[in-house]
């Protein structure tokens, strides 16, 4: 036996039921070949060592402990700032089963290329096993997942991003079955790295990168490619969705859940301060989960979400007292910090946050403006949930949420207006099939070009997006004897139009709340719309606009339905659907080609 396998002997958990999970460590063990092995309790004590120890190797750099208390700056290796969507693969044994939207590798291939990459990479390295669950503890809607890793810097932001240690692994212990994540940073080399997922075995391996979307595995790994997979055999949906509740002066609240691309201000939402008015007429917002969202039907037909995260990964480029002042307060201690620079007085500081100049940026260099942003444009903050002062209640509720309201949109600059609503959820579904959105800092990759991304879930769809649609439709043909109503609405927003002068047209941010009371009272049955072909679109006057300023330009294109635009639009879709070939659902080109011939005619 190696001196490996030996260490785990000693730490080996008793029972049964976690003999699957004694076994993979054993044999992970026997690969990496690391030096200690150390299973993670999720305590405060095992975190305080494991900050200590970060803090002396250079691994965490302290912030200032008056303004930034127990918070701690980490600088990613440079060419390690972001998903790497071309090096991201989903290995089923039939490639259509991935299909178009994925990169794909035969099983047996990936493996092979995967353990010769682990093999003894852990040598002079301590593995860590971090058994977590993704959603409340005792919710009949979490998953639960063991993440294999040797950075220590993973495990401090998986204790904050999930339910990590002890009760996770008595959970795993009950229920026998995890997903199994196994992660190692390598060399950092970018040409020796790769994400690999293998739904059929529930089996993730990440080698050669330390951030976020690749090594935190509960995350994009778990949460959505494999979850995806999950849901779609067990008949749920797993979403890149924010969580957000409305709360009316009435005391009743509405959840809505939406869809944006990466680094598209879903955080923002899931946070917003309403605008004065509303404040004053006693309208709150209640943050339940900023990216991830996972629902399934209820009893009574409605669908039910759970956060399965239980921390934040933000953007910190942008975040500020008016952009989001919910987000400032909650990262202001317990918080970790990645490539984001620093003032002389040792506090992060980003883009977009104040007017100061920085002392350092993200690469610890002297703040030059001739090398670029001072933080990363990808730079992220990682922070408890609990922290957050919108935080509802509810997240930790294990029934979930019901859903009012699916919303889904994009970066769009011209085109498509404020906001529409779909007739009903098959064209919801073609809505959301069809988003279209400029890419972003969040993969790395040029930025502002315009892709598809069908629900936002391009990067993260476990299989082929033919599929997805069809599993999607399933959902509208669900029990007869239910309201037809129990469903969400579905409606499709777009806050970054712009103007002739290449200016965002829409002030978005806490205004955003007028555009979610429109979809409401649409919930509701008590506001108009305009029929046009792509949906129905509020006029101007059924939105609140009470002192917001917007010029005829912007009313006109922020409420207006542009034909010719659109026909284009619809001639485009209907290529982009032929991609999946046979395995698009006919209802869904079906709707295609109504939407086409309504706008022809
Ligand atoms: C994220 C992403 O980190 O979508 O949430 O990239
Ligand atoms: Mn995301």
């Amino acid at each position: 036996m190696n001196a490996a396998v030996d260490v785990f002997k000693r730490n080996e958990f008793q029972g049964s039921s976690l003999d699957a999970l004694n076994a993979w460590v054993a044999e992970v063990a026997a690969l990496t070949q690391p030096d200690h092995i150390h299973w993670c309790d999720g305590s405060d004590a095992e975190n305080a060592r494991l900050t200590q120890q970060m803090l002396a190797d250079g691994t965490l750099l302290p912030l200032n402990p008056e303004t930034h208390p127990h918070s701690w700056l980490h600088r990613s290796s440079p060419s390690d700032v972001a998903r790497v969507e071309h090096l991201t693969f989903v290995c089923t044994p039939q490639q259509e089963d991935a299909g178009p939207n994925n990169h794909w590798m035969a099983p047996a291939e990936a493996h092979a290329k995967m353990d010769a990459l682990f093999a003894g990479c852990m040598r002079g390295r301590t593995l860590y096993v971090i058994p977590y669950c993704m959603g409340p503890i005792d919710s009949p809607l979490s998953r639960c997942g063991v993440e294999i890793t040797d950075s220590p810097y993973v495990v401090a932001n998986m204790r904050i991003m999930t339910r990590m240690g002890a009760a996770a692994l008595a959970r795993i212990g009950r229920e026998g079955t995890f997903v199994k994540g196994l992660h190692s940073t390598g060399e950092l080399d970018p040409d020796r790295r790769f994400i690999m997922h293998f739904p059929e075995e529930l089996t993730i391996k990440s080698f050669g990168s330390g951030y976020g979307g690749n090594a935190l595995l509960g995350k994009k790994c778990h949460a959505l490619r494999i979850a995806s997979h999950q849901a779609r055999q067990e008949g749920w949906l797993a979403e890149h969705m924010l969580i957000v509740g409305i709360e009316n002066p009435q005391g009743e609240t509405h959840y809505i859940a939406a869809a944006f691309p990466s680094a598209c201000g879903k955080t923002n939402l899931a946070m917003l301060i309403p605008p004065e008015g509303y404040r004053q007429a006693g309208w709150k917002v209640w943050t339940i989960g900023d990216d991830i969202c996972w629902m399934r039907p209820g009893a009574d037909g409605r669908l039910y979400a759970i956060n399965p995260e239980a921390g934040f990964f933000g953007v910190a480029p942008g975040t500020s007292d008016s952009s989001n002042p919910n987000a400032l307060a909650t990262i202001s201690h317990h918080t970790i910090f990645t490539n984001v620079a620093v003032t002389d007085d040792q506090e992060p500081w980003w883009e977009g946050l104040d007017s100061r100049t920085p002392a350092l940026d993200w690469q610890g260099r002297k703040y030059d403006p001739a090398n670029g942003p001072a933080a990363h444009p990808n730079s992220r903050f990682t922070v408890s949930a609990r922290q957050c002062p919108s935080y509802s209640a509810k997240a930790e509720d294990p029934q979930g949420v019901p859903i009012s309201a699916i919303v889904f949109g994009g970066r769009r600059a011209s085109l498509v207006p404020l906001v529409f609503e779909a007739r009903d959820w098959t064209h919801g579904v073609l809505v959301g099939a069809a988003m279209g959105s400029e890419t972003t800092a969040a993969a790395t990759g040029a930025v502002g070009v315009m892709r598809r991304d069908p629900m936002a879930m391009k990067p993260f769809c476990g299989y082929n997006f033919a599929d997805y649609f069809a599993h999607w439709l399933s959902f509208g043909q669900a029990d007869a004897t239910l309201p037809k109503t129990a469903l969400p609405k579905i409606f499709h927003v777009n806050w970054f139009r712009k103007g002739g002068d290449g200016k965002f047209l829409w002030p978005g941010f806490g205004e955003n709340l007028r555009v979610l009371e429109w979809m409401i009272r649409r919930v509701e049955g008590k506001a108009d719309a305009v029929e046009t072909p792509i949906g129905h679109l509020p006029r101007a006057e059924d939105i609140n606009l009470d002192g917001v300023a917007l010029s005829d330009e912007a009313h006109e294109l922020l409420f207006g339905f542009d034909r010719a635009g659109w026909q284009a639009e619809f001639a485009r879709l209907g290529e982009y659907l032929q991609e999946f070939g046979a395995r698009t659902p006919q209802a869904l080109k079906d709707e295609q080609q109504r939407i086409a011939a309504r706008l022809a005619g």
